[in-house]
Protein backbone atom coordinates (compact mmCIF):
# COMPACT_ATOMS: atom_id res chain seq x y z
CA UNK A 1 0.00 0.00 0.00
CA UNK A 2 1.52 2.97 -1.13
CA UNK A 3 0.30 6.29 0.91
CA UNK A 4 1.68 8.80 3.08
CA UNK A 5 -0.56 7.16 6.24
CA UNK A 6 1.32 3.97 5.49
CA UNK A 7 4.63 3.58 5.99
CA UNK A 8 5.68 3.01 9.81
CA UNK A 9 6.18 6.38 11.59
CA UNK A 10 4.18 9.47 13.37
CA UNK A 11 1.69 10.04 11.40
CA UNK A 12 0.08 6.39 11.78
CA UNK A 13 0.39 3.45 10.66
CA UNK A 14 -1.00 -0.53 10.47
CA UNK A 15 2.45 -1.48 11.58
CA UNK A 16 1.58 0.28 14.95
CA UNK A 17 -0.84 -2.25 15.94
CA UNK A 18 0.54 -5.38 18.24
CA UNK A 19 0.61 -8.84 16.37
CA UNK A 20 -1.95 -9.90 19.38
CA UNK A 21 -3.97 -8.58 21.59
CA UNK A 22 -5.84 -10.19 25.08
CA UNK A 23 -8.70 -8.52 26.68
CA UNK A 24 -8.28 -5.60 28.90
CA UNK A 25 -9.56 -6.31 31.97
CA UNK A 26 -8.75 -4.90 35.50
CA UNK A 27 -6.58 -2.21 34.02
CA UNK A 28 -4.13 -4.90 32.40
CA UNK A 29 -3.91 -6.92 29.22
CA UNK A 30 -4.92 -10.45 29.97
CA UNK A 31 -4.71 -13.89 27.74
CA UNK A 32 -8.22 -15.36 27.25
CA UNK A 33 -8.81 -18.29 30.01
CA UNK A 34 -9.43 -20.23 27.26
CA UNK A 35 -6.56 -19.69 25.27
CA UNK A 36 -8.00 -18.67 21.69
CA UNK A 37 -7.48 -15.91 19.62
CA UNK A 38 -8.89 -14.94 15.81
CA UNK A 39 -7.75 -13.25 13.25
CA UNK A 40 -8.26 -9.58 12.70
CA UNK A 41 -8.93 -8.85 8.61
CA UNK A 42 -7.70 -5.60 7.87
CA UNK A 43 -11.20 -4.42 4.96
CA UNK A 44 -8.51 -1.75 3.17
CA UNK A 45 -6.64 -5.14 1.94
CA UNK A 46 -8.72 -8.34 2.93
CA UNK A 47 -5.34 -9.18 4.89
CA UNK A 48 -5.13 -10.12 8.22
CA UNK A 49 -2.79 -7.74 10.87
CA UNK A 50 -3.25 -8.57 14.48
CA UNK A 51 -4.96 -11.21 16.40
CA UNK A 52 -7.90 -10.74 19.14
CA UNK A 53 -8.30 -13.10 22.30
CA UNK A 54 -11.78 -15.01 21.74
CA UNK A 55 -13.52 -14.60 24.86
CA UNK A 56 -16.01 -16.75 26.42
CA UNK A 57 -18.31 -16.44 28.99
CA UNK A 58 -15.50 -17.64 31.81
CA UNK A 59 -13.29 -14.25 30.58
CA UNK A 60 -16.85 -11.87 31.18
CA UNK A 61 -17.43 -13.44 34.84
CA UNK A 62 -13.68 -12.01 35.27
CA UNK A 63 -14.49 -8.26 33.74
CA UNK A 64 -17.70 -8.33 35.41
CA UNK A 65 -15.89 -9.03 39.11
CA UNK A 66 -13.41 -6.59 38.27
CA UNK A 67 -15.27 -4.05 37.45
CA UNK A 68 -17.81 -4.36 40.73
CA UNK A 69 -14.50 -4.34 42.33
CA UNK A 70 -13.78 -1.00 40.77
CA UNK A 71 -17.37 0.58 41.27
CA UNK A 72 -16.22 0.51 45.30
CA UNK A 73 -14.28 3.19 45.25
CA UNK A 74 -15.35 5.12 41.68
CA UNK A 75 -19.03 5.28 42.85
CA UNK A 76 -17.40 7.81 45.52
CA UNK A 77 -15.83 9.68 43.87
CA UNK A 78 -17.14 13.51 42.84
CA UNK A 79 -18.61 14.84 39.98
CA UNK A 80 -15.77 16.84 39.61
CA UNK A 81 -13.41 14.39 39.51
CA UNK A 82 -15.33 12.44 37.37
CA UNK A 83 -15.20 15.10 34.86
CA UNK A 84 -11.52 15.79 34.91
CA UNK A 85 -11.26 12.44 33.93
CA UNK A 86 -13.73 12.72 30.92
CA UNK A 87 -11.64 15.65 29.93
CA UNK A 88 -8.17 13.94 30.14
CA UNK A 89 -9.41 11.22 27.67
CA UNK A 90 -10.33 13.73 25.49
CA UNK A 91 -7.28 15.65 25.60
CA UNK A 92 -5.01 12.12 25.54
CA UNK A 93 -6.92 11.46 22.48
CA UNK A 94 -6.94 14.45 20.54
CA UNK A 95 -2.96 14.75 21.09
CA UNK A 96 -3.14 11.39 19.35
CA UNK A 97 -5.70 11.81 17.44
CA UNK A 98 -4.06 11.24 13.53
CA UNK A 99 -2.77 7.88 15.14
CA UNK A 100 -6.06 7.04 16.11
CA UNK A 101 -7.55 7.75 13.09
CA UNK A 102 -5.18 6.20 10.44
CA UNK A 103 -5.72 2.66 13.13
CA UNK A 104 -9.62 3.12 12.99
CA UNK A 105 -9.29 3.23 9.12
CA UNK A 106 -7.21 0.60 8.76
CA UNK A 107 -9.74 -1.68 11.06
CA UNK A 108 -12.60 -0.72 9.78
CA UNK A 109 -11.98 0.49 6.48
CA UNK A 110 -13.58 3.99 6.02
CA UNK A 111 -11.36 6.62 4.25
CA UNK A 112 -8.84 8.76 6.52
CA UNK A 113 -10.69 12.03 5.56
CA UNK A 114 -13.65 10.71 7.40
CA UNK A 115 -11.80 9.49 10.55
CA UNK A 116 -9.69 12.77 10.99
CA UNK A 117 -12.17 15.09 9.99
CA UNK A 118 -15.54 13.48 11.90
CA UNK A 119 -15.10 9.74 14.34
CA UNK A 120 -12.27 11.13 16.32
CA UNK A 121 -12.63 14.55 16.71
CA UNK A 122 -16.23 13.53 17.73
CA UNK A 123 -14.90 11.08 20.26
CA UNK A 124 -13.09 13.58 21.62
CA UNK A 125 -16.01 16.23 21.84
CA UNK A 126 -18.18 13.35 23.14
CA UNK A 127 -15.82 13.13 26.15
CA UNK A 128 -15.53 16.57 26.55
CA UNK A 129 -19.43 17.07 26.35
CA UNK A 130 -20.08 14.70 29.10
CA UNK A 131 -17.67 16.16 31.53
CA UNK A 132 -19.81 19.32 31.22
CA UNK A 133 -23.33 17.93 31.48
CA UNK A 134 -22.35 15.88 34.33
CA UNK A 135 -21.38 18.99 36.51
CA UNK A 136 -24.68 20.91 35.14
CA UNK A 137 -26.64 18.39 36.55
CA UNK A 138 -28.84 19.04 39.31
CA UNK A 139 -31.36 16.76 41.40
CA UNK A 140 -34.44 18.39 43.01
CA UNK A 141 -36.53 18.21 45.74
CA UNK A 142 -40.24 18.35 46.16
CA UNK A 143 -41.78 19.84 49.37
CA UNK A 144 -44.27 17.44 50.56
CA UNK A 145 -45.53 19.72 53.60
CA UNK A 146 -44.08 22.09 56.35
CA UNK A 147 -41.74 19.57 57.48
CA UNK A 148 -41.07 17.14 55.15
CA UNK A 149 -38.86 16.89 52.48
CA UNK A 150 -38.03 14.67 49.08
CA UNK A 151 -34.87 14.49 47.79
CA UNK A 152 -33.91 13.09 44.48
CA UNK A 153 -29.97 12.13 43.56
CA UNK A 154 -28.86 10.88 41.07
CA UNK A 155 -27.64 7.64 41.50
CA UNK A 156 -25.29 5.27 39.34
CA UNK A 157 -26.49 1.86 38.06
CA UNK A 158 -23.33 -0.31 38.78
CA UNK A 159 -21.62 -2.17 36.13
CA UNK A 160 -23.20 -1.95 32.86
CA UNK A 161 -22.56 -4.17 29.55
CA UNK A 162 -21.92 -2.17 26.01
CA UNK A 163 -22.36 -4.13 23.11
CA UNK A 164 -20.30 -2.16 20.29
CA UNK A 165 -20.94 -2.20 16.46
CA UNK A 166 -18.02 -2.35 13.69
CA UNK A 167 -19.54 0.85 11.61
CA UNK A 168 -17.99 3.23 13.76
CA UNK A 169 -15.96 1.17 16.04
CA UNK A 170 -14.40 4.36 18.36
CA UNK A 171 -17.32 6.55 18.24
CA UNK A 172 -19.74 4.05 18.50
CA UNK A 173 -17.62 2.82 22.08
CA UNK A 174 -17.62 7.07 23.07
CA UNK A 175 -21.26 7.12 22.76
CA UNK A 176 -21.71 4.66 25.49
CA UNK A 177 -18.71 5.04 27.37
CA UNK A 178 -18.70 8.78 27.79
CA UNK A 179 -21.87 9.12 29.56
CA UNK A 180 -21.85 5.90 31.57
CA UNK A 181 -18.21 7.00 33.35
CA UNK A 182 -20.13 10.30 33.86
CA UNK A 183 -22.99 9.25 35.96
CA UNK A 184 -20.59 7.12 37.42
CA UNK A 185 -21.12 3.63 36.67
CA UNK A 186 -18.28 0.90 35.64
CA UNK A 187 -18.33 -1.17 32.45
CA UNK A 188 -17.86 -3.86 30.13
CA UNK A 189 -17.40 -3.21 26.40
CA UNK A 190 -17.79 -5.76 24.07
CA UNK A 191 -16.37 -4.74 20.46
CA UNK A 192 -17.69 -6.19 17.42
CA UNK A 193 -15.63 -8.91 16.10
CA UNK A 194 -15.34 -7.90 12.74
CA UNK A 195 -13.40 -4.78 13.93
CA UNK A 196 -11.56 -5.29 17.80
CA UNK A 197 -8.06 -3.93 17.10
CA UNK A 198 -9.03 -0.14 16.88
CA UNK A 199 -10.82 0.27 20.33
CA UNK A 200 -7.77 -2.09 21.83
CA UNK A 201 -5.08 0.59 20.28
CA UNK A 202 -7.09 3.30 21.58
CA UNK A 203 -6.75 2.02 24.87
CA UNK A 204 -3.15 1.20 24.54
CA UNK A 205 -2.96 5.05 24.60
CA UNK A 206 -5.54 5.93 27.28
CA UNK A 207 -5.77 3.32 29.69
CA UNK A 208 -3.57 4.54 32.21
CA UNK A 209 -5.82 7.53 32.81
CA UNK A 210 -8.73 5.18 33.97
CA UNK A 211 -8.58 3.46 37.49
CA UNK A 212 -8.66 0.15 36.85
CA UNK A 213 -11.59 -1.99 36.32
CA UNK A 214 -13.68 1.60 35.20
CA UNK A 215 -13.56 0.04 31.65
CA UNK A 216 -13.13 -3.50 31.07
CA UNK A 217 -13.58 -4.71 27.39
CA UNK A 218 -13.74 -8.68 26.63
CA UNK A 219 -13.20 -9.15 22.55
CA UNK A 220 -14.88 -12.16 21.15
CA UNK A 221 -18.64 -13.31 19.14
CA UNK A 222 -21.44 -12.43 19.62
CA UNK A 223 -22.78 -15.73 21.12
CA UNK A 224 -19.47 -17.02 22.27
CA UNK A 225 -18.94 -13.48 24.49
CA UNK A 226 -21.82 -11.16 23.55
CA UNK A 227 -24.68 -13.61 24.98
CA UNK A 228 -23.06 -14.22 28.55
CA UNK A 229 -22.35 -10.53 28.79
CA UNK A 230 -25.92 -9.48 27.77
CA UNK A 231 -26.89 -12.38 30.15
CA UNK A 232 -25.05 -11.73 33.18
CA UNK A 233 -26.63 -11.60 36.61
CA UNK A 234 -24.65 -9.12 37.69
CA UNK A 235 -25.40 -6.60 34.54
CA UNK A 236 -27.28 -3.57 35.53
CA UNK A 237 -27.96 -2.56 32.26
CA UNK A 238 -27.31 -3.49 28.45
CA UNK A 239 -26.61 -1.01 25.87
CA UNK A 240 -26.52 -2.21 22.48
CA UNK A 241 -26.12 -1.25 19.07
CA UNK A 242 -26.43 -3.34 16.01
CA UNK A 243 -29.24 -5.44 13.91
CA UNK A 244 -32.98 -5.26 14.52
CA UNK A 245 -32.95 -9.37 15.11
CA UNK A 246 -29.86 -8.84 17.67
CA UNK A 247 -31.74 -6.34 19.39
CA UNK A 248 -34.68 -8.45 20.39
CA UNK A 249 -32.27 -11.37 21.77
CA UNK A 250 -30.96 -8.67 23.82
CA UNK A 251 -34.54 -7.30 25.37
CA UNK A 252 -35.11 -11.39 25.95
CA UNK A 253 -31.98 -11.80 27.56
CA UNK A 254 -32.37 -8.28 29.87
CA UNK A 255 -35.60 -9.44 30.62
CA UNK A 256 -34.63 -12.52 32.51
CA UNK A 257 -32.68 -10.15 34.90
CA UNK A 258 -35.24 -7.18 34.41
CA UNK A 259 -32.18 -4.84 33.53
CA UNK A 260 -32.96 -1.85 31.30
CA UNK A 261 -32.13 -1.51 27.79
CA UNK A 262 -31.12 1.24 25.10
CA UNK A 263 -31.20 -0.56 21.62
CA UNK A 264 -29.80 1.57 18.49
CA UNK A 265 -30.74 -0.68 15.63
CA UNK A 266 -31.26 -0.86 12.26
CA UNK A 267 -33.17 1.68 10.12
CA UNK A 268 -34.01 2.58 5.94
CA UNK A 269 -33.96 6.25 6.22
CA UNK A 270 -35.74 8.83 3.75
CA UNK A 271 -34.70 11.49 2.56
CA UNK A 272 -37.10 13.80 0.64
CA UNK A 273 -36.52 16.49 -1.74
CA UNK A 274 -39.58 18.75 -2.50
CA UNK A 275 -40.08 20.72 -5.93
CA UNK A 276 -39.04 24.30 -4.32
CA UNK A 277 -35.36 22.54 -4.00
CA UNK A 278 -34.86 23.10 -7.70
CA UNK A 279 -36.61 26.48 -8.23
CA UNK A 280 -33.21 28.05 -8.37
CA UNK A 281 -29.38 26.46 -9.34
CA UNK A 282 -27.68 28.60 -6.81
CA UNK A 283 -26.46 27.22 -3.23
CA UNK A 284 -28.96 25.84 -1.90
CA UNK A 285 -29.85 23.51 -4.67
CA UNK A 286 -26.24 22.86 -4.40
CA UNK A 287 -26.77 21.50 -1.20
CA UNK A 288 -30.01 19.35 -1.66
CA UNK A 289 -27.62 17.70 -4.20
CA UNK A 290 -25.20 17.02 -1.69
CA UNK A 291 -27.69 15.51 0.73
CA UNK A 292 -28.74 13.25 -2.15
CA UNK A 293 -24.96 12.23 -2.16
CA UNK A 294 -24.81 10.93 1.72
CA UNK A 295 -25.93 7.85 1.21
CA UNK A 296 -22.60 7.12 -0.11
CA UNK A 297 -20.87 8.35 3.24
CA UNK A 298 -19.14 6.06 5.21
CA UNK A 299 -19.63 3.26 2.64
CA UNK A 300 -23.32 3.57 3.68
CA UNK A 301 -22.59 2.03 6.63
CA UNK A 302 -24.27 4.05 8.92
CA UNK A 303 -27.64 3.25 10.52
CA UNK A 304 -29.15 6.86 9.44
CA UNK A 305 -27.90 6.05 6.03
CA UNK A 306 -30.51 8.09 3.54
CA UNK A 307 -30.69 5.08 2.10
CA UNK A 308 -34.58 5.52 0.44
CA UNK A 309 -34.25 9.04 -1.65
CA UNK A 310 -38.31 10.43 -2.25
CA UNK A 311 -37.76 12.86 -5.33
CA UNK A 312 -41.11 15.07 -5.96
CA UNK A 313 -42.37 14.10 -9.40
CA UNK A 314 -42.75 17.67 -10.83
CA UNK A 315 -38.76 17.46 -10.38
CA UNK A 316 -37.79 14.36 -10.95
CA UNK A 317 -36.02 13.98 -13.74
CA UNK A 318 -34.03 16.92 -13.24
CA UNK A 319 -32.85 16.52 -9.62
CA UNK A 320 -32.05 13.06 -10.14
CA UNK A 321 -30.12 13.67 -13.46
CA UNK A 322 -27.62 16.43 -11.42
CA UNK A 323 -27.62 13.73 -8.39
CA UNK A 324 -26.22 11.25 -10.59
CA UNK A 325 -23.90 13.79 -11.97
CA UNK A 326 -22.41 14.09 -8.18
CA UNK A 327 -22.41 10.47 -7.38
CA UNK A 328 -20.37 10.15 -10.17
CA UNK A 329 -18.21 12.86 -8.61
CA UNK A 330 -17.39 10.53 -5.48
CA UNK A 331 -13.34 9.75 -5.63
CA UNK A 332 -13.17 5.65 -4.32
CA UNK A 333 -9.75 4.92 -3.48
CA UNK A 334 -7.32 3.70 -0.86
CA UNK A 335 -8.79 4.86 2.38
CA UNK A 336 -5.46 6.08 3.30
CA UNK A 337 -5.53 8.16 0.89
CA UNK A 338 -6.51 11.63 2.55
CA UNK A 339 -8.64 12.45 -0.79
CA UNK A 340 -10.49 9.47 -1.04
CA UNK A 341 -14.13 10.06 0.12
CA UNK A 342 -15.53 6.05 -0.06
CA UNK A 343 -13.20 3.36 1.26
CA UNK A 344 -13.97 -0.19 2.03
CA UNK A 345 -16.78 -2.04 3.63
CA UNK A 346 -15.90 -3.39 7.11
CA UNK A 347 -15.89 -6.85 6.10
CA UNK A 348 -16.33 -9.79 3.38
CA UNK A 349 -19.36 -10.94 5.16
CA UNK A 350 -20.76 -7.26 5.13
CA UNK A 351 -19.72 -6.66 0.85
CA UNK A 352 -21.59 -10.29 0.30
CA UNK A 353 -24.71 -8.80 1.74
CA UNK A 354 -24.49 -5.74 -0.27
CA UNK A 355 -24.12 -7.69 -3.75
CA UNK A 356 -27.00 -10.14 -3.00
CA UNK A 357 -29.05 -7.25 -2.63
CA UNK A 358 -27.84 -5.56 -5.62
CA UNK A 359 -28.94 -8.71 -7.10
CA UNK A 360 -32.17 -8.90 -5.32
CA UNK A 361 -32.98 -5.46 -6.40
CA UNK A 362 -32.51 -5.93 -10.10
CA UNK A 363 -34.36 -9.23 -10.39
CA UNK A 364 -36.90 -7.01 -8.22
CA UNK A 365 -37.59 -5.46 -11.17
CA UNK A 366 -35.44 -2.22 -9.89
CA UNK A 367 -33.73 -0.08 -12.46
CA UNK A 368 -29.80 0.03 -11.86
CA UNK A 369 -28.49 3.17 -13.00
CA UNK A 370 -25.26 3.29 -11.60
CA UNK A 371 -22.66 0.94 -9.51
CA UNK A 372 -23.64 -2.06 -8.37
CA UNK A 373 -20.76 -3.67 -8.64
CA UNK A 374 -17.33 -5.05 -6.34
CA UNK A 375 -14.57 -2.68 -7.55
CA UNK A 376 -10.94 -3.76 -7.54
CA UNK A 377 -8.61 -1.46 -6.45
CA UNK A 378 -5.74 -3.34 -8.04
CA UNK A 379 -2.20 -3.84 -6.82
CA UNK A 380 -2.21 -4.49 -2.82
CA UNK A 381 -5.60 -3.39 -2.35
CA UNK A 382 -7.00 -5.58 -4.63
CA UNK A 383 -8.01 -8.23 -1.79
CA UNK A 384 -10.06 -5.07 -0.25
CA UNK A 385 -14.14 -5.22 0.23
CA UNK A 386 -14.73 -1.91 -2.10
CA UNK A 387 -18.38 -1.52 -3.60
CA UNK A 388 -19.21 1.21 -6.21
CA UNK A 389 -21.85 4.04 -5.22
CA UNK A 390 -24.88 2.08 -6.26
CA UNK A 391 -28.19 4.45 -7.45
CA UNK A 392 -31.39 2.20 -8.19
CA UNK A 393 -34.67 3.81 -9.00
CA UNK A 394 -37.61 1.50 -8.10
CA UNK A 395 -40.99 1.67 -6.24
CA UNK A 396 -41.70 1.86 -1.92
CA UNK A 397 -42.55 -2.03 -2.08
CA UNK A 398 -39.68 -3.83 -3.33
CA UNK A 399 -37.12 -5.73 -0.89
CA UNK A 400 -33.97 -2.82 -1.50
CA UNK A 401 -37.00 0.00 -0.07
CA UNK A 402 -38.11 -2.16 2.84
CA UNK A 403 -34.54 -4.03 4.15
CA UNK A 404 -31.47 -2.90 5.34
CA UNK A 405 -28.83 -2.96 3.01
CA UNK A 406 -25.52 -1.12 5.09
CA UNK A 407 -24.13 -0.43 1.95
CA UNK A 408 -23.18 2.58 -0.76
CA UNK A 409 -26.55 2.23 -1.73
CA UNK A 410 -29.94 4.47 -1.89
CA UNK A 411 -33.01 3.12 -3.74
CA UNK A 412 -35.19 6.16 -5.33
CA UNK A 413 -38.78 6.66 -6.25
CA UNK A 414 -41.22 9.72 -6.97
CA UNK A 415 -43.99 11.66 -4.77
CA UNK A 416 -47.18 13.72 -5.69
CA UNK A 417 -47.59 16.05 -3.24
CA UNK A 418 -46.94 16.13 0.51
CA UNK A 419 -49.22 13.90 2.03
CA UNK A 420 -47.85 11.27 -0.18
CA UNK A 421 -44.30 11.92 0.44
CA UNK A 422 -45.05 11.39 3.80
CA UNK A 423 -46.75 8.06 3.75
CA UNK A 424 -43.80 6.73 1.63
CA UNK A 425 -41.69 8.20 4.12
CA UNK A 426 -43.37 6.26 6.69
CA UNK A 427 -44.15 2.80 4.92
CA UNK A 428 -41.10 0.75 7.00
CA UNK A 429 -40.29 -0.98 9.87
CA UNK A 430 -38.14 1.68 10.58
CA UNK A 431 -37.92 5.09 12.10
CA UNK A 432 -34.18 6.00 12.89
CA UNK A 433 -33.63 8.96 10.54
CA UNK A 434 -34.98 10.91 7.50
CA UNK A 435 -34.27 14.08 5.61
CA UNK A 436 -36.06 16.61 4.66
CA UNK A 437 -35.43 19.27 2.11
CA UNK A 438 -37.43 22.20 0.94
CA UNK A 439 -37.16 26.29 0.68
CA UNK A 440 -40.59 26.51 2.50
CA UNK A 441 -40.49 26.34 5.67
CA UNK A 442 -43.73 25.35 6.32
CA UNK A 443 -43.26 22.48 4.19
CA UNK A 444 -40.30 21.62 6.19
CA UNK A 445 -41.88 22.29 9.63
CA UNK A 446 -44.85 20.07 8.77
CA UNK A 447 -42.85 16.95 7.18
CA UNK A 448 -40.59 17.30 10.07
CA UNK A 449 -42.99 16.42 12.69
CA UNK A 450 -44.96 13.89 10.22
CA UNK A 451 -42.40 11.70 9.54
CA UNK A 452 -41.92 8.84 12.54
CA UNK A 453 -38.01 9.20 12.90
CA UNK A 454 -35.90 9.99 15.85
CA UNK A 455 -34.21 12.11 13.96
CA UNK A 456 -34.97 14.47 11.26
CA UNK A 457 -32.34 16.53 9.85
CA UNK A 458 -33.91 19.53 7.96
CA UNK A 459 -31.84 20.82 4.80
CA UNK A 460 -28.76 18.82 6.13
CA UNK A 461 -27.85 15.36 6.76
CA UNK A 462 -25.40 13.17 8.54
CA UNK A 463 -24.42 16.18 11.22
CA UNK A 464 -24.08 13.94 15.00
CA UNK A 465 -23.34 16.70 17.15
CA UNK A 466 -23.29 15.33 20.84
CA UNK A 467 -25.33 17.85 22.24
CA UNK A 468 -28.75 16.83 20.06
CA UNK A 469 -30.82 13.29 21.13
CA UNK A 470 -29.91 10.67 18.91
CA UNK A 471 -32.33 7.40 18.77
CA UNK A 472 -35.00 5.03 16.85
CA UNK A 473 -38.97 4.87 16.86
CA UNK A 474 -40.69 2.16 15.81
CA UNK A 475 -37.90 -1.15 15.09
CA UNK A 476 -35.18 1.34 15.27
CA UNK A 477 -34.87 1.07 18.77
CA UNK A 478 -35.23 2.29 22.41
CA UNK A 479 -33.99 4.76 24.21
CA UNK A 480 -31.51 7.75 23.23
CA UNK A 481 -27.91 8.08 22.89
CA UNK A 482 -25.96 11.40 23.06
CA UNK A 483 -27.19 14.45 25.00
CA UNK A 484 -28.07 15.55 28.71
CA UNK A 485 -30.87 13.11 29.17
CA UNK A 486 -28.32 10.69 28.47
CA UNK A 487 -27.30 10.42 31.60
CA UNK A 488 -30.58 9.89 32.72
CA UNK A 489 -30.40 6.18 30.87
CA UNK A 490 -27.29 5.54 33.16
CA UNK A 491 -28.61 7.09 36.19
CA UNK A 492 -31.35 5.79 38.64
CA UNK A 493 -33.26 7.62 40.96
CA UNK A 494 -32.99 7.87 44.72
CA UNK A 495 -35.69 9.53 46.58
CA UNK A 496 -34.54 10.38 50.72
CA UNK A 497 -38.15 11.48 52.11
CA UNK A 498 -37.18 12.46 55.56
CA UNK A 499 -39.44 14.19 57.79
CA UNK A 500 -38.35 17.08 60.20
CA UNK A 501 -41.45 17.03 62.34
CA UNK A 502 -39.92 17.09 66.34
CA UNK A 503 -43.41 15.30 67.30
CA UNK A 504 -45.00 12.39 66.43
CA UNK A 505 -46.07 11.74 62.40
O1 LIG B 1 -24.88 -7.20 13.57
P1 LIG B 1 -25.03 -7.77 15.02
P2 LIG B 1 -23.90 -7.76 12.41
C1 LIG B 1 -27.01 -4.14 10.73
C2 LIG B 1 -26.55 -4.04 9.29
C3 LIG B 1 -25.68 -5.23 9.15
C4 LIG B 1 -26.40 -6.23 10.00
C5 LIG B 1 -25.58 -7.38 10.48
O2 LIG B 1 -27.66 -4.14 8.43
O3 LIG B 1 -25.56 -5.69 7.82
O4 LIG B 1 -26.86 -5.48 11.09
O5 LIG B 1 -24.43 -6.94 11.17
C6 LIG B 1 -22.90 -8.61 18.93
N1 LIG B 1 -25.76 -11.52 22.03
N2 LIG B 1 -26.22 -3.31 11.61
O6 LIG B 1 -24.14 -9.20 12.17
O7 LIG B 1 -25.04 -9.26 14.97
C7 LIG B 1 -21.82 -8.70 17.88
O8 LIG B 1 -20.75 -9.49 18.32
C8 LIG B 1 -25.00 -10.46 22.32
C9 LIG B 1 -26.79 -2.04 11.96
O9 LIG B 1 -22.53 -7.37 12.75
O10 LIG B 1 -26.20 -7.10 15.62
C10 LIG B 1 -21.48 -7.23 17.69
O11 LIG B 1 -20.62 -6.80 18.74
N3 LIG B 1 -24.29 -9.80 21.40
C11 LIG B 1 -26.05 -1.34 12.98
C12 LIG B 1 -22.83 -6.54 17.84
O12 LIG B 1 -23.64 -7.47 18.56
C13 LIG B 1 -24.38 -10.20 20.11
C14 LIG B 1 -24.63 -1.59 13.22
C15 LIG B 1 -23.53 -6.19 16.53
O13 LIG B 1 -23.69 -7.34 15.76
C16 LIG B 1 -25.17 -11.30 19.75
C17 LIG B 1 -24.21 -2.93 12.85
C18 LIG B 1 -25.89 -11.97 20.77
N4 LIG B 1 -26.68 -13.02 20.52
C19 LIG B 1 -24.99 -3.72 12.05
N5 LIG B 1 -25.08 -11.47 18.42
C20 LIG B 1 -26.50 0.02 13.38
N6 LIG B 1 -27.72 0.15 13.88
O14 LIG B 1 -25.76 0.97 13.27
C21 LIG B 1 -24.24 -10.52 17.96
N7 LIG B 1 -23.80 -9.76 18.98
Amino acid sequence: VSSVYAAPGQRGSIADYRPRYGHYIGGEWVEPVKGQYFENISPVNGKPFTEVARGTSEDIDRAVDAAWKAFESWKKTSTTERANLLNKIADRIEQNLEKIAVAETWDNGKPVRETLAADIPLTVDHFRYFAGVLRAQEGGISQIDENTVAYHFHEPLGVVAQIIPWNFPILMAAWKLAPALAAGNCVVIKPAEQTPASLLFLFEIIGDLIPAGVVNIVNGFGIEAGAPLAQHKRIRKVAFTGETTTGRLIMQYASQNLIPVTLELGGKSPNLFFEDVATRDDGFYDKALEGFTLFALNQGEVCTCPSRALIQRSIYDQFLGDGLQRVSKIIQGNPLDPNTMIGAQASNDQLEKILSYIQIGQEGGAKLLTGGERVDLGGDLSGGFYVAPTVFEGTNDMRIFQEEIFGPVVSVTSFDDFDDAISIANDTLYGLGAGVWSRNIDTAYRAGRAIEAGRVWTNTYHQYPAHAAFGGYKQSGIGRENHAQMLDHYQQTKNLLVSYAEGAM
